[in-house]
């Protein structure tokens, strides 16, 4: 049999596209037809499964997937034996306590004794407990956060993002209790040939996580000033220098992360520096 691993992605949601365009940014090429369930790359070994995010962390730890892509909130209340490898940097979401909007909220012994709805009481019964707070937990599996309006609950823990979802519902949000992002776990057991696999997964996520936090500059200077701007963009070994047809002056290159270029762009400019580029990186392998 032919040696693959497999991967288990969501179906259909708001971790999919980002999943799929993190794979396809590694060079990994599958067909993705609608209501598929199973595909296998043409050109590395690897072959995903499509399904719900709930079932993601219970096939990753039965071994039924060798990896997987879920969002932390999910991870942690299923609480399944798995290993984190990397966090993705996506889905980026909030799992909060939010109470009507017309209550005065007293910090957290507002919930002493309330109810509260959520689709994950295992961490909102954790966050109480280390709190001190006994509050009656009902567990429901969607639209949490009409629960408040028809009676069911005095309050709701859920899953916030721009937070529009809480106001429409006249909702405010009161404490953020749990911060998550995608991430790719993987079977605790996984045998040598498999994890020697998932190593080069790995090795092409990171060039595409490290080209995506870094920019590649271009600027020209005169060369008088050419000291001091390579010590404001010193790049991964150091900056390339190339002469400009016009007599004094150069052309730099180097890589740097978009923040150190934020933080030095009034002092390149007043060293002299002009006609500063900055151009995307695809790729970065260092
Ligand atoms: O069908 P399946 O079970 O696979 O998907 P699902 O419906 O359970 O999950 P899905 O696709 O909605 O979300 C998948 C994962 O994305 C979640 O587990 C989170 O890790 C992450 N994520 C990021 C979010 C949000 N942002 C988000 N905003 N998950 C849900 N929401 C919902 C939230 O439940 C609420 O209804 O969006 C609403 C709040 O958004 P705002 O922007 O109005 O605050
Ligand atoms: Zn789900």
């Amino acid at each position: 049999m032919e040696k693959i691993i497999r991967i288990a992605v969501q179906k259909s949601g708001r971790l999919s596209e980002d999943s799929l365009k993190l794979i396809k940014e590694c060079g990994i090429k599958f067909y993705n037809g609608t209501g598929k369930l199973k595909s296998t790359s043409t050109n590395f070994p690897i072959e995903f499964l499509f399904l719900r995010d709930d079932d993601i962390p219970g096939y990753v730890a039965d071994g039924v997937a060798d990896l997987g892509i879920v969002g932390e909130n999910e991870l942690v209340e299923k609480d399944k034996k798995v290993q984190t490898l990397k966090k993705l940097g996506f889905s980026k979401c909030r799992l909060s306590l939010a109470i009507p909007k017309g209550q005065t909220y007293i910090g957290l012994d507002y919930f002493q004794g309330k109810s509260i709805a959520t689709s994950y009481p295992k961490i909102l019964q954790d966050y109480l407990e280390q709190k001190g707070v006994q509050a009656d937990i009902h567990e429901i599996s969607g639209s949490v956060e009409i629960a408040p309006s028809i009676g069911l609950a005095e309050g709701i823990c859920d899953i916030v993002s721009s937070g529009s979802t809480l106001m429409m519902n006249g909702l405010k949000e009161v404490e953020e209790i749990f911060y998550s992002e995608a991430v790719l776990i993987a079977n605790e057991n996984l045998e040598d040939w498999k994890q020697a696999i998932v190593e080069k997964l790995l090795f092409r996520i990171n060039a595409v996580q490290k080209g995506k936090s870094n920019k590649y500059v271009l600027l020209n200077a005169p060369n008088h000033a050419l000291e001091k701007i390579i010590s404001l963009i010193p790049g991964m070994r150091s900056p390339t220098i190339l002469p400009l047809a016009q007599e004094g002056w150069s052309s730099v290159h180097s890589v740097l992360s978009e923040d150190q270029f934020w933080e030095n762009i009034e002092e390149l400019r007043a060293a002299g520096a002009e006609g500063i580029l900055v151009v995307p990186i695809e790729k970065m392998v260092i």
